[in-house]
């Protein structure tokens, strides 16, 4: 396996066994913060934070967790923020959906469902106006695209050809609700970005190798100067909505489906050295809670 395949397995094998973490602290209940789980949707924070540099913007929703870590964010800082320690990276006021942390350039997390992308786009626009060659790249849910925010958002970033990357994780829900009671059928998220003049692009979220390849793409053509895109990477949450890890009866059976589709298992590792990453972060993690 080559070092690139094993860092990105590493990272979201990580990214998974501090949410199972984050889960166990819930039901101990410890967690005093409403928190949203990414299990299921690793790849996608760990493709695209995989290309960005230490200077580029990372904007995220409160299902962030994931891409503060591919960020390069601090899991200490962050755990102790969700369980609303001084220590926190918002000293423990912000809980797990408001995790900023500017030393990693990771600008924030909103409760808002669409409510970080204008700031992404204001921070796009300001690093486009100092000429810093510095990209932004902003998370949110298929949810997200029923706000009038979103519009503006593309509209403003396409005619200023800002240097940011839409990252729309389509998990196909929004809470219970499934895409086709919310939006026409076959509007795909990524056509949406055409009515902007803007480049949409359609990805496996479940694969890693192939959201590192494009949001590659799209990163280096917004740092070059050549404007914004839209990916739509679609994917499934492994866990109800907020809180706990268990699914509801009613996405059983889609999830069964979604899950023979996993991430992590589909890279081609063995379940030894699953294991064997597995065992260090947990360890990683214990010590970093005592
Ligand atoms: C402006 C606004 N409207 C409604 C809500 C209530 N709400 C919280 S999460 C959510 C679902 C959003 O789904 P999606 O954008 O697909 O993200 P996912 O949770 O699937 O990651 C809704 C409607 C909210 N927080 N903010
Ligand atoms: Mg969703």
């Amino acid at each position: 396996m080559d070092k690139i395949l094993n860092d990105l397995a590493y990272a979201m094998i990580r990214i998974r066994k501090v949410e199972e973490k984050i889960d166990e602290l819930n039901e101990a209940e410890k967690v005093k913060c409403p928190t949203h789980l990414c299990v299921g949707q690793e790849a996608i924070a760990v493709g695209v934070g995989h290309n960005l540099l230490q200077k580029d913007y990372v904007f995220s929703t409160y299902r962030g967790h994931g891409h503060y870590l591919a960020k390069g964010g601090d899991l200490k800082k962050m755990m102790a923020e969700i369980l609303g320690s001084e220590k926190g990276c918002c000293k423990g006021r912000g809980g797990s959906m408001h995790i900023v942390d500017p030393d990693v350039n990771f600008m924030g997390t909103s409760a808002l469902v669409g409510g970080c992308l204008p700031a992404a786009v204001g921070t796009a626009w300001a690093s486009q106006m100092k000429n810093e060659k510095r990209v932004t790249a902003v998370f949110f849910g298929d949810g997200a695209v029923e706000e009038g925010i979103f519009h503006e958002s593309m509209n403003f970033a396409s005619l200023k050809k800002l240097p940011i990357i839409f990252v729309c994780e389509n998990n196909f829900y929004a809470v219970n609700s499934p895409i086709e009671a919310r939006q026409p059928l076959g509007a795909d998220i990524y056509k949406r970005a055409e009515g902007y003049r803007m480049k949409g692009y359609l990805v496996d979220g479940n694969n890693v190798l192939d959201v590192n390849k494009i949001a590659k793409e799209l990163i280096d053509n917004a740092r070059n100067g050549d404007g914004p895109s839209l990916l739509e990477a679609r994917t499934f949450r492994w866990c109800v909505h907020v809180q706990h890890y268990n699914e509801t009866l009613k996405r059983k059976e889609e999830l069964i489906n979604w899950q023979k589709r996993c991430p992590i298992k589909n890279l081609g590792f063995s379940s030894l050295e699953i294991v064997k990453m597995s065992q260090k972060i947990n360890l990683e993690i214990e010590e970093l809670l005592n």
